[in-house]
């Protein structure tokens, strides 16, 4: 399904006025120019969404179907289709292979291409048995001892990136599952090394326009060691790798309290952040909605971003994922939920007044730092996304846009109530 411009227009008509009172609001705050530049850097913001995300997502106790699942990539990308219409955010989408594999590439494009949405990061996946594969997975891939196992893996990120290429996309992320539940089920040298040696091979397989993004979580599915556990591990493989590789940050995959706005500064710094996937947790990779549980947490992470987006020029521009897949929400709501609070956390970054923050740094006035961080986290900056919104052909209110408008309905109508989509 489609919806129609003039449908969102008839709706967004009814809260011209309150807008413009909203907006107005803001103008007591901020000066004209920020307001500005907060808005066209809102505008140009899109986060890609993962084509998995699309589907009903699991637990690992249990999986509930809602009606007019995507059953095929074609549906998948109208689906994030319809978000992007809606938000003017999602313009980008992420595959997995082989979850979504194109069967007609140039259909896939021009579906895409018509959409407004461009192929961002491709992801391998070497966590799970393929039918008719020779080699399991269950003691590893890219890590393995077992060398075959290896270069089977090996074998698959290389097709990833061939599918990529027809594709548009630009980057491979890697996510490794491999580990060990037990202390001595593995040597940690050992497997370290052929990581480091696997992913080397993947590399010198990468057009030179591409990036290798790696990925890193400290535990599950295993629960002793992950052999790429952290970002300083990530970090690592990423320098050996070279200069096309980079370490991609998870929101989710960190112990509880970790200083996530510390590794992206740091990563930075180095020109090494490449990427990285929103989600919000409470006890470890819970696949939650952004900005559900630690709103002001994802606030500081952001003014670590934004910082170093206007400092670093050492550091590539980063793939930016939604990567969270939880098993109550209609997940295209739970999206829109999500691209809302990263935009938030996004536009409260941008008002935070860098200048006055240095001096503060400089004189060490401790209370004048936290009193201009907060002063941007608490102000609603919500009519800085519907300005931006609104500009671009958006809606005024996203999810009651899709609520009025009935889509879940529609989609139910058109796929039927038992499709189910490729994923988790
Ligand atoms: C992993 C990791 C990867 C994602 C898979 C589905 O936990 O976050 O980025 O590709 O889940
Ligand atoms: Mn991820
Ligand atoms: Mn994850």
């Amino acid at each position: 399904m489609r919806i129609q411009q003039e449908q969102i227009d008839a709706l967004n008509r009814q809260q011209d006025s309150f807008h413009r009172q909203q907006l107005d609001g803001l103008r007591t705050l901020y000066e004209e120019k920020r307001m500005a530049q907060t808005i066209q850097k809102l505008a140009d913001f899109q986060v890609a969404l993962p084509s998995w995300a699309l589907g009903a997502g699991g637990t690992r106790f249990g999986r509930f179907s809602y009606g007019g699942e995507p059953g095929n990539l074609e549906q998948k990308i109208e689906d994030i289709g319809l978000i992007h219409q809606l938000t003017r955010t999602a313009g980008a989408v992420s595959l997995h292979i082989p979850w979504d594999i194109p069967e007609d590439v140039a259909a896939i494009r021009q579906l895409a291409d018509e959409l407004g949405i461009s192929f961002d990061a491709m992801n391998s996946n070497t966590f799970q048995d393929q039918a008719g594969a020779g080699e399991s997975y269950r003691n590893g891939s890219l890590s393995s001892v077992h060398r075959a196992a290896r270069e089977q893996a090996i074998a698959h990120n290389i097709e990833v990136i061939r599918i990529g290429e027809q594709l548009g996309s630009k980057s491979l992320t890697v996510w490794l599952a491999d580990g060990a539940s037990f202390p001595g089920q593995y040597n940690f040298q050992t497997v370290l090394q052929h990581t480091e040696d696997s992913l080397k091979h993947i590399y010198s397989e990468l057009p030179d326009d591409w990036k290798l993004l790696i990925e890193y979580k400290p535990y599950e599915p295993h629960f002793y060691s992950t052999v790429i556990q952290d970002w300083g591990t990530s970090f690592a493989l990423a320098n050996a790798c070279g200069e096309k590789a980079f370490t991609l940050v998870d929101l989710g995959h960190h112990l509880p309290n970790t200083n996530i706005e510390q590794i992206v500064a740091t990563l930075m710094k180095k020109g090494k952040l490449g990427g990285f996937h929103f989600n919000d947790s409470k006890y470890g990779d819970d696949d939650l909605t952004v900005g559900a549980i630690k709103p002001y947490n994802l606030f500081l992470i952001f003014n670590e971003l934004v910082y170093g987006m206007e400092n670093n020029p050492q550091n590539p521009d980063l793939a930016w994922m939604i990567d969270a897949s939880h098993n109550i929400k209609d997940p295209l709501e739970d999206l829109i939920q999500s691209l809302e609070a990263i935009l938030i956390a996004y536009a409260q970054a941008l008002l935070v007044d860098r200048n006055a923050l240095f001096t503060a740094q400089q004189e060490s006035d401790v209370v004048r730092c936290q009193e201009i961080l907060q002063h941007a986290y608490r102000t609603d900056v919500r009519p800085l996304l519907r300005e931006a919104r609104l500009r671009a052909g958006g809606a005024f209110d996203p999810l009651e846009t899709y609520r009025s408008l009935e889509v879940r309905k529609q989609l139910v109508k058109e796929r039927g109530s038992s499709t189910r989509a490729t994923g988790l």
